[in-house]
């Protein structure tokens, strides 16, 4: 016990949890974190890890055209395609006009009732979830194609053998960010971050974003890098200016999504709020992130339409229709760095 509490004293001093960029050691960190080096040596969780070199040389090389994918220019499946690639290449995508502005609204008409959640209101947290999750019965985003066929489009290139499924990992939520003064300190996704490596999250917006509003921000290409969750990776002003940095706006009905590997974070300005439907998908059964309470939520009245779902599709909400067979994952399981 003891010897396991040096170790981790001494690994924080060798590869602290905030550390600038460039000062990043992968090959040591791959020593360090041998349980997320495994995990990263999974074929569809990257394709090679590459050096600091390698990586700035492909993000100098990002081409925003083919990260902001029109749905109104291409079919379903070119679309699905392109986000694909995207997502393998620069580890973001984002799907322009994914959902109408009839649809965002519909939804936000059952958020209102359900999730007790009105956008103006003046909650003081600098994320706000509202009370409960809306059933899949008023939620045509979560099993969408675009989402699920983007996952899993990048997962067959990365692995041509791969068959499995984007499933729903945790249940999807309207997210509020409201960055205040008072409620800054405490937000810790304002640093450059990453997130699970086998995790996807997508996120659809439901009130257009500007580039002078509180947004996300991604590093293209970052998800060549072997980096370590639970860490804050700064990143100087000039080594910015020198880099390409993408800002996640868009009208409403834009979906954009990152892998768990893409190095993100967010920018928050003062008293600009955003509304987003945000969800978190995951590869692997393994590490279900589910309140038993959540599942009810989202599946409450919504039986109908999940008898009535394809065999693929209820697959994908596996987790979430066996949640009670499911064992809920203890945090140290949770954690990819242990
Ligand atoms: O709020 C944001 O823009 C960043 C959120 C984030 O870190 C995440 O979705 O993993
Ligand atoms: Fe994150």
């Amino acid at each position: 016990m003891l010897s396991e509490k040096i170790y981790r004293k001494l690994r924080n001093v060798l590869s602290p949890e905030t550390i600038s960029l460039q000062r990043a050691n992968p090959s040591l960190d791959q020593l360090l974190f041998p349980r997320l080096a495994k995990i990263r040596r999974q074929p569809t969780t990257l394709a090679s890890i590459k050096s600091l070199e390698e990586f700035y040389h492909l993000n100098s090389l990002f081409d925003e055209q083919a990260c902001r994918i029109n749905a109104s220019n291409y079919t379903e499946p070119e679309t699905i395609e392109r986000a694909g690639l995207s997502l393998k290449n620069s580890g973001i995508a984002v799907i322009e006009n994914a959902f109408t502005s009839e649809e965002v609204d519909a939804y936000l008409d059952h958020a209102e009732k359900i999730a007790d959640f009105r956008i103006g209101s003046d909650s003081v947290k600098f994320y706000d979830y509202g009370a409960r999750p809306v059933p899949l019965i008023h939620d045509n985003f979560a099993l969408s194609k675009l989402i699920n066929g983007s996952i899993e489009s990048l997962c067959k290139k990365l692995d041509q053998n791969f068959s499995d499924y984007a499933y729903l990992r945790e249940t999807p939520i309207i997210s509020r960010t409201l960055p205040l003064r008072e409620n800054l300190s405490s937000a810790w996704v304002t640093g450059w971050h990453v997130d699970f490596p086998t995790e996807f999250k997508a996120n659809l917006i439901l009130e257009d974003i500007n580039i002078d509003q509180t947004r996300m921000q991604a590093i293209p290409c970052s998800n060549h890098l072997f980096l370590v969750p639970g860490k804050h990776y700064d990143i100087s002003a000039k080594k910015r200016q020198s880099m390409r940095i993408f800002n996640f706006t868009g009208k409403k009905g834009t979906l954009y999504l990152h892998r768990g590997v893409t190095l993100h974070k967010n920018v928050p300005i003062e008293n600009s709020r955003r509304i987003l439907w945000s969800c978190t998908y995951t590869i692997e059964k393994k590490f279900p992130k589910l309140s038993p309470q959540h599942c009810e939520n989202f599946t409450e009245n919504s039986k109908t339409k999940i008898d009535e779902l394809g065999q693929d599709d209820k697959s994908r909400l596996e987790l979430f229709l066996k949640h009670k067979q499911v064992k809920p994952a203890s945090k140290q399981e949770l954690s990819y760095v242990n």
